[in-house]
Parts: C-alpha cells; sequence; structure tokens
C-alpha cells in the first residue's frame, strides 16, 4: 500500500497501537541539512566507508578521519531538527510506550525532546581515547596534527560504533525489546542495509508487530512492510502522527 488512499487498516492498526517503536536511519535528518550516508548525494559517493568508518581506516589515516568528523560536527552545529523530530518527540509524550531507535550520531531527536532514545552507533559529539578507553564530550585542547589527544597523550577517536565493531550492548538488547514488543513498527529514513540495525524491522514484523517504512526509495525492507510512505520524514511523519493522535481521541471517547 502507499500513502494514504486507504486509511483503513492503518487506522485499524493504531486502534491496538499503544507500544509503538521507531528505527531512524540517516534520511530522517537529510531534511535538517545533514547527509546521508548512501543513495543520491550520500557520503559514501565520495569517500570509501572502509578508508572512513572503520579501525582500520582509522589507523591508516587518522588525520583524514578526523576531518571528515571534524567537517560534520561543523555542519551539525548549525543544524535543527525538522518537523519529523519534533513530530515524533511530541508522539511520545502522548503514548503509553515509544521507543526511537536510532542508527544517526547526530543527536537531533533528543534535541527535539525525544526522551526514550537509543542511541545503537553511538554519538559524534563525544571522544574516546585510545590508549585508557576514557569518554571526553568536552573539546579537546591538544592536538597532534588534525587528530587530537586525552589528558593521558593517548589519541582521542569519535565515540562511534564503526563496521566490524560492536554495538553498546544495552543499546543493542533495548532495541530488540522494544522491537520484539510494540504493535507498530516504523521504519523511517533508512537504507536497511547495515546490521544487526538492519535486522530490528523483520524482528518486529516476526513478532506481530504492524510495520511501517516511510523512505522516498524502496530497501530490502520494504517487501514485508504493511505500509509504505514514499515521501521526505518531514512531511509523513507528522501526518502519521497526526492520525494516531485523531484515532487515539476517538478511542478514548469511545
Ligand atoms: C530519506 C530522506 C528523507 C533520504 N526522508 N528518508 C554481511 C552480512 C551481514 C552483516 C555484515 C556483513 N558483512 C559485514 C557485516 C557487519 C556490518 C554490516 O552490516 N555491513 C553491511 C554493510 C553488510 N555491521 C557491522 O560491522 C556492525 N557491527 C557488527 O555487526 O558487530 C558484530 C561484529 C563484530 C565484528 C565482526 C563481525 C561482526 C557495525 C555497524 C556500524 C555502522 N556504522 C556507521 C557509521 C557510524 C558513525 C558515523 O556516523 O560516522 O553507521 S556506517 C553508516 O551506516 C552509519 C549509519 O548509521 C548506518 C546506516 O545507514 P542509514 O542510516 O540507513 O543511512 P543510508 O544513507 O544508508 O540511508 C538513508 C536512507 O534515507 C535512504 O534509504 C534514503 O532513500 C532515505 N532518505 N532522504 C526519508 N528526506
Ligand atoms: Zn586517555
Amino acid at each position: 500500500m502507499s500513502g494514504f488512499t486507504n486509511d483503513a487498516p492503518l487506522v485499524a492498526a493504531f486502534a491496538k497501537a499503544h507500544r509503538i517503536a521507531v528505527l531512524t536511519g540517516a534520511g530522517v535528518s537529510a531534511e535538517s541539512g545533514l547527509s546521508t550516508f548512501r543513495g543520491q548525494g550520500g557520503i559514501w559517493q565520495k569517500f570509501r566507508a572502509e578508508e572512513l568508518a572503520s579501525m582500520d581506516g582509522f589507523l591508516a589515516n587518522p588525520d583524514i578521519v578526523w576531518e571528515w568528523y571534524n567537517y560534520r560536527r561543523e555542519v551539525l552545529s548549525k543544524a535543527k531538527p525538522n518537523p519529523a523530530h519534533a513530530a515524533l518527540a511530541e508522539w511520545e509524550s502522548e503514548c503509553e510506550e515509544f521507543t526511537v531507535i536510532t542508527q544517526n550520531v547526530d543527536g537531533l531527536h533528543r534535541a527535539a525532546g525525544s526522551m526514550d532514545v537509543v542511541e545503537l552507533h553511538g554519538n559524534i559529539t563525544i571522544n574516546r581515547c585510545l590508549s585508557c578507553d576514557q569518554e571526553m564530550r568536552e573539546q579537546p585542547t591538544r592536538w597532534e596534527g588534525k587528530v587530537p589527544l586525552c589528558s593521558c597523550g593517548g589519541r582521542l577517536r569519535p565515540g562511534v560504533v564503526w563496521f566490524g565493531e560492536m554495538l553498546p550492548e544495552d543499546a543493542i538488547m533495548r532495541a530488540i525489546h522494544a522491537a520484539e514488543t510494540c504493535d507498530m513498527f516504523i521504519s523511517i529514513g533508512t537504507s536497511t542495509v547495515v546490521y544487526p540495525a538492519a535486522s530490528l524491522p523483520m524482528i518486529a514484523a516476526e513478532h506481530g508487530a504492524y510495520t511501517v517504512e516511510v523512505n522516498p526509495d524502496e530497501t530490502p525492507f520494504s517487501r514485508y512492510a504493511n505500509l509504505i510512505m514514499r515521501e521526505p520524514a518531514g512531511e509523513a511523519v507528522p501526518r502519521l502522527h497526526e492520525l494516531w493522535r485523531k484515532e487515539s481521541m476517538a478511542r478514548n471517547e469511545r
């Protein structure tokens, strides 16, 4: 199904949707001016993933990797949450259980006011020391070339999850729990190709959740989704939220 040409199945699903889980990817922040990784204008078109987002790449070219992250931090410092982030935050405040699971490292869900946010791939504003493993949130003041240094003298890396690295255990456990127990699972702006995040929509479907995909393009999950909205997140998510809200108010009056 595409769009809201027939609202009936969605309204019926909303009537039972008290526990909602959302998976977001780079596409949800595209309308905030942040590049996606793949597809048109994606970051990977300019750089090779292995060169930038892996420990091997970092050890081989730490200056280039840091230049890339500093550039992204600069762009992020001027970015603001868009209507999709805002609608998700508002939706959470009205729903019994509402978890945002994000692959993004940009922090825009929290900036929009979402409270229950699971960051699967870390956060770009945090640094971690390669020597003593300490996390640092403040801007480093010591540099060696383009690489910032920890107070112990060790080299810092961005606090994100690169290819070949394990996701934070508590984050993936919470995400799986939300996928397994939700009534509705909404996948927004993700190409659904990077694992283990890409398995979450399928886990939700297998556990009986009604699944929705918001993405202008097809993904490997599209064929399994109950409803597909081929539109930008900034338009589709506020409409989905509004429809849920109306159905929820009607339910309370019944
Ligand atoms: C819009 C829009 C709009 C545009 N509105 N939508 C073979 C099979 C299975 C797995 C593997 C395998 N070989 C290797 C693996 C494992 C690997 C993996 O999955 N690789 C695949 C690529 C095959 N995964 C890992 O390594 C993970 N760790 C792991 O598995 O640990 C266990 C293990 C350890 C050791 C050995 C083996 C196993 C870690 C993955 C970490 C991913 N890290 C990155 C970088 C994070 C830091 C940073 O930001 O710099 O995470 S990569 C990058 O991809 C980033 C993203 O979070 C992630 C997902 O991308 P996302 O968000 O989906 O973005 P895009 O660009 O792909 O898609 C955007 C979408 O938006 C598009 O569809 C557009 O159409 C859409 N869009 N505008 C709505 N306005
Ligand atoms: Zn250190």
